[in-house]
């Protein structure tokens, strides 16, 4: 095989891409995408005439997907359920949902020889994804989101595996960020002082969706759980999102964390890891053009409980995800893959910064969920 690009593992991948039948003159595997877990790439293949066959390949992480087996049994249910609801609706089921391409033995995915799981779809062509947006392009990827939940509000949510047991649990998550600072692993609490209290005073905010969820005022639906911008594949001719990606965290969850999930990434101008948190501010105009698209985008679907907590979904799923980042750097990085060494104290200051903006200006949060209710 000529032309790998697959500097660490290059044995491991010749032997995934040999378990399937390609369409054309395998050319090579690069490393694509910005993704913290799994591992992705694209593979190319060169028919004798015409533009270049392209797939996706990824290698599931077994330390954040302990059961791939089971991951996979959803996705396959998922996404077989929305390809028919989709040519019902008279689109394009290849283009606007995942599908996967049999190995050589006909099998739905690869395990390899160390028990890792890896899948094959085909490369959605003429789709963009991004890492930053436009209003345009954030407001087609609420629509796309909130199109989701729409479609899947029928999904039998009993037949899902739950991929990571308690993965927006943010009492869990907040009970495994004092197991760490207690553990201190790497004598990296000292440093951190301030962010420990971040979190610690917040420690009762952990339980307000969870609180609801158990009193029955918010209603458990099937959920991407995932939604950041890049998560999406944007359409290049029309400009509309056309394929929700990702699935690997889809189970049963709250509708607010999908909507609260996107705003953590996506109402703001800066990267998740800047380090200059002057440049980290939430943007409430972005916001609301997210609010606009994803209520548009649910189609009704949403209680008026669910509605009234959005603005909660946001400053949750925000928290939690520093919490995370956090626990994951007093742990020693395990987790989110890292490019440098302070990279998940980085990624947990600016969605703390982010979080102080929205507490500041939650009530201008609420006032627009109420204009845009359905
Ligand atoms: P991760 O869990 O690592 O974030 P994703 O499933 O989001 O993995 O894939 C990583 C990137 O690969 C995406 O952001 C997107 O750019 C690209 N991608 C994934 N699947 C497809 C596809 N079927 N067609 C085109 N691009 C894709
Ligand atoms: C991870 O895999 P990726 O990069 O889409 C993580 C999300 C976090 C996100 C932070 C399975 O998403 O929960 O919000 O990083 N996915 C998993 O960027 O843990
Ligand atoms: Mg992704």
């Amino acid at each position: 095989m000529a032309n790998f690009y697959y500097p660490e593992k290059d044995a491991v991948l010749e032997e995934v891409l040999a378990a399937y039948d390609f369409p054309a003159t395998l050319m090579g595997a690069v490393r694509y995408g910005q993704g913290h877990i799994n591992d992705t790439f694209c593979v190319l293949c060169q028919p004798q005439e015409g533009d270049c066959i392209r797939f996706i390949l990824q290698g599931l992480s077994l330390a954040a997907f302990p059961h791939p087996e089971e991951l996979m049994e959803n996705f396959i249910g998922i996404t077989s359920y929305l390809r028919e609801i989709i040519t019902q609706q008279g689109g394009d089921p290849m283009r606007e949902a995942l599908s996967l391409v049999k190995t050589r033995d006909g099998k739905d995915y690869y395990t390899d020889g160390t028990g890792k799981v890896w899948r094959l779809t085909p490369f959605i062509e003429n789709t963009d994804c991004f890492q930053s947006a436009t209003p345009e392009l954030f407001e087609a990827s609420a629509r796309s989101f909130g199109n989701f939940q729409h479609m899947l509000q029928n999904y039998p949510a009993e037949t899902l595996h739950e991929t990571i047991v308690n993965f927006h649990n943010t009492e869990d998550r907040y009970a495994k960020f004092e197991a760490a600072l207690a553990a201190d692993k790497l004598g990296r609490a000292a440093g951190i002082a301030e962010e420990i209290q971040f979190v610690q005073d917040r420690k009762a905010d952990c339980s307000v969706a969870l609180d609801a969820l158990r009193s029955g005022k918010l209603p458990l639906r099937v959920t991407h759980n995932d939604t950041k911008l890049n998560n999406i594949l944007i359409d290049r001719a029309t400009g509309k999102g056309i394929c929700v990606i990702d699935l690997d965290t889809t189970m049963p969850g709250l509708s607010i964390n999908d909507f609260g999930d996107s705003i953590r990434f996506g109402a703001n101008h800066a990267k998740e890891d800047e380090k200059d948190l002057s440049k980290v501010n939430f943007d409430i105009d972005l916001y609301e053009v997210y609010t606009r698209g994803f209520l548009e985008g649910a189609q009704g679907s949403l209680t008026p409980a669910e509605l009234e907590y959005l603005p909660w979904g946001a400053r949750l799923m925000t928290l939690e995800c520093g919490i995370r980042f956090l626990t994951d750097y007093l742990d020693g990085d395990h987790y989110f893959r890292i490019h440098r060494p302070e990279h998940n104290l980085d990624r947990c200051r600016t969605q703390f910064k982010l979080v102080r903006d929205m507490e500041e200006q939650f009530d201008a949060m609420a006032a627009v969920v109420a204009k845009y209710a359905r």
